[in-house]
């Protein structure tokens, strides 16, 4: 007789840390799935040496926490990766992979053009891409 309700309570306790660990769970997931909002790899192509990738990123979509760049060197000697209207100046070593945060308030909202460019050799073909608010 006793033992009922003690069971439901005890039910119900451990429904909430169920139901609180699985609203923490989906609270952080999106956030580590979504590895990076845009990737970029320096790559050599019919011998020029260049940054590639980019895209549209969607700032609206994306919500307030800062932009994730995963940025790749596959090349054998250090270059830059600089994008002027998002303050980013960064040196990437050969084979080096780096995630590059970027506040949101770092970025320009004046253009919706960017360009990750290599500021050490500037020869070196920069890759474009989008920030859009929609
Ligand atoms: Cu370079």
């Amino acid at each position: 007789m006793n033992s009922k309700p003690n069971m439901s309570l005890w039910t119900r306790q451990s429904l909430v840390v169920v139901l609180t660990f699985a609203t923490v769970v989906c609270a952080y997931l999106p956030v580590q799935s979504l590895q990076e909002d845009a990737k970029f790899i320096a790559i050599e192509q019919d011998g020029a040496k260049m940054w590639q990738g980019g895209g549209t990123i969607n700032l609206k979509a994306h919500g307030a926490g800062p932009l994730t760049f995963k940025v790749i060197n596959t090349l054998t000697s250090e270059h830059g990766f600089a994008i002027d209207s998002m303050k980013v100046k960064e040196v990437i070593k050969p084979g080096e992979e780096k995630m590059i945060d970027v506040p949101l308030t770092n970025i320009d909202k004046a253009t919706s053009k960017h360009r990750a460019y290599c500021h050490l050799h500037p020869k070196h073909v920069s890759a474009a891409f989008l920030v859009t608010m929609k």
